[in-house]
């Protein structure tokens, strides 16, 4: 009589096998042969945890472990698909995914196996020094210079959209970062980082008016840089002087910053949401595309990005001279283009971009929506835009709940009153990582 064996499935989301995985795999045995599944790319992604090895490699280490009977990439955080294809007897899991965004997962597997009695296996999650600095090595490798800068690009290629927040400040970086919700049964959190002029200049308490000096905003992003992993687009305003530009390419290539977004005014530059309120003037195709072509040719990876911003319909100078600066930014090198509006509906960014799509399908669009902020990311997609920012809500959010908090102080002699609205120490302690 051939007795059949029982079906044990795990998933992996890891770029390291560490014994926290080896534990998992031991247990398992001992209900049953043991197949695991890799995370895909995509997934990591969504579960924030850029993956640091090819899936091939990360496949491969599975298979390297002793006890493990067969390795499939399951594509989807979400077991649907995986469950429905091997109809396991038992998932195994670390009891970890009981707290925080991850009981969406276990709910998920615990609905699927119910509808034909299924198991799962829960085992203490192991979290000691050496689990802790397998995981800080990893952290390390995505946050170095060469890994973090072509993170854009390969992120390009892995998400239906790239959303970065806005960050000013080692703490905002950390936010960013770490801020992971789970939404009707799925996971979520931003890709990538925006180091905006406004907030940048905003949190020194100076004007957006290229101010603020390169060496200082250069500090900014290594503050941000030292406590996170995300890719960093920076914002680079008019890039200054052509001369002084490249120089500014050449730091922010070396620092391991993974694109530069350079807007089409000459002149003092104000803030793009004063629209015409401020005399601003558009640069000449020429004199940009010249400005593109220098940087393009002193950068030194392929993996730094040049996205070329227009103004053409905040200053209102309509859509063709949008489209015309848009082709003529792109033959000089640019890497992407940034479409900027402050209407309140997204009309003319879409008008923008379909004409633009139906001329170049490739060049990544990135689209910063602050005053039309009811479009949502699935209407961006369709539109064929790559990159949204949200350029200056951390800012805008922090601000009035400090002068609240100021007022209140002032108002009642005492911190008694504010104390309820106000993160615990402890939470603050806990976000930032010590070594
Ligand atoms: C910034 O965030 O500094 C920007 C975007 O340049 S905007 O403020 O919309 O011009
Ligand atoms: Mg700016």
């Amino acid at each position: 009589m051939v007795i059949k064996m029982k079906k044990v499935y795990t998933c992996f989301c890891t770029s390291v096998i560490h014994e926290g995985h080896l534990n998992i795999i031991k247990e398992a045995e001992k209900y049953g042969e043991v197949i695991v599944g890799v995370l895909s790319d995509e997934s990591m992604v969504r579960f924030n945890k850029f993956p640091a090895v090819s899936l091939e490699e990360r496949m491969e280490m599975v298979q390297n472990i002793e006890g493990v009977k067969r390795v499939i990439v399951q594509k989807d955080i979400m077991y649907d698909a995986v469950i429905r294809e091997l109809q396991p007897d038992y998932v195994i899991h670390g009891d970890n995914w009981k707290n925080g965004p991850m009981q969406a997962i276990r709910n998920n597997v615990a609905l699927l196996l119910s509808q034909y009695g299924g198991q799962i296996i829960e085992v203490p999650y192991t979290y000691n020094e050496r689990v802790k600095h397998a995981d800080a090595c990893i952290k390390e490798k995505l946050a170095m210079p060469e890994y973090r800068r072509k993170r854009l690009k390969q992120l390009l290629g892995l998400c239906p959209i790239v959303k970065a927040m806005e960050v000013h400040s080692g703490l905002t970086g950390l936010i960013v970062e770490k801020t992971i919700i789970e939404n009707n049964g799925a996971l979520d959190q931003f890709d990538a980082m925006w180091i905006s002029s406004l907030c940048d200049s905003t949190a020194k308490g100076k004007p957006d008016i290229e101010l603020v000096d390169m060496t200082s905003r250069f500090r900014t992003i290594d503050d941000v840089m030292e406590v996170t992993t995300k890719p960093i687009i920076f914002d680079g305003d008019t890039g200054g002087l052509t001369e002084h530009f490249v120089y500014t390419v050449r730091s922010l290539e070396r620092m391991g910053v993974s694109a530069v977004i350079i807007e089409d005014k000459t002149g003092l530059k104000k803030n793009s949401l004063f629209g015409n309120e401020v005399v601003q003037e558009l640069d000449s195709i020429e004199h940009f595309s010249e400005k593109i072509r220098a940087a393009k040719q002193v950068q030194l990876t392929d993996d730094f990005m040049i996205i070329a911003r227009l103004e053409a319909l905040i200053l209102e100078k309509g859509q063709e001279e949008a489209l015309r600066r848009a082709c003529a930014f792109v033959e000089a090198g640019a890497d992407g283009i940034m479409i900027h509006s402050r209407k309140k509906a997204p009309d003319e960014i879409f008008e923008f971009c379909d004409a633009f799509r139906s001329m170049d399908k490739e060049t990544p669009i990135v689209v910063v929506p602050t005053s039309y902020n009811s479009v949502t990311e699935q209407e961006l997609i369709r539109h064929g835009i790559n990159i949204v920012i949200y350029a200056n809500q951390l800012t805008r959010s922090a601000f009035p709940a400090m002068e609240q908090t100021a007022k209140d102080i002032l108002r009642h002699h005492r911190a008694k009153e504010v104390d309820e609205k106000l993160m615990p120490i402890k939470d603050i302690i806990s976000l930032i990582d010590e070594l």
